[in-house]
């Protein structure tokens, strides 16, 4: 959901016209589009090289996740793991077009607890793996693109938390 889509809603619900702080709400929204849309394609085009890294860099902080017993051990329990990662990237890239949490928080942070749990994944490790995209994705930018872009992860690493 956009925050546009997000405000109707709301306004709706309530049976209102929207108010001149909604308004100035989208009018920063749509300024901010070109600027968002162009993080998405830059987020899009580093997918590989951003997720490769951060799960090297995952691998070798805990190598135990792809020793014999590890959640990841394995090509194929590897890769799915640098799948679940690429899939965390995806959604950040729709929260930055959308310019809201709503596409991170409703697929992907929703029920994913009980879910690494019954899969036995270290959610604490699903969590760094984030980080580590972050902190490869803050090298790539600058101001407030990072920021930007910054916010979105931490609300992701949190939720994993
Ligand atoms: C877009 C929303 C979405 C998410 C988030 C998602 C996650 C997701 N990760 C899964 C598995 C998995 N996820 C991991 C991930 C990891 N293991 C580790 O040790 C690391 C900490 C971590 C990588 C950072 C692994 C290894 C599996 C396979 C577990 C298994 O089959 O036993 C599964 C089980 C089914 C499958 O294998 O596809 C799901 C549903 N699926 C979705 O549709």
């Amino acid at each position: 959901m956009s925050i546009i889509t997000k405000m109707i809603v709301n306004a709706d619900a309530e049976v209102r016209y929207l108010s001149p702080g909604e308004l100035d709400q989208i009018k920063i929204y749509v300024k901010s589009s070109e600027r968002r849309l162009r993080l998405v394609q830059v987020l899009t085009q580093s997918r590989d090289r951003i997720v490769k890294q951060a799960g090297n860099q995952l691998f070798q902080r805990r190598p135990v996740l792809v020793s014999p017993g590890g959640n990841a051990y394995g090509n194929e329990m590897t890769a799915t793991c640098l799948r679940d990662m690429d899939y965390y990237l995806r959604l950040i890239t729709y929260s930055v077009a959308a310019g809201d949490v709503t596409p991170i928080q409703e697929i992907g942070v929703i029920g994913v607890r009980q879910m690494y749990r019954s899969l036995g994944t270290p959610i604490e490790s699903v969590a760094e793996s984030v980080r580590n995209m972050k902190d490869i994705v803050s090298s790539m930018l600058s101001g407030e693109d990072s920021s930007e872009v910054g916010s979105y992860f931490d609300y992701l690493i949190d939720a994993l938390q």
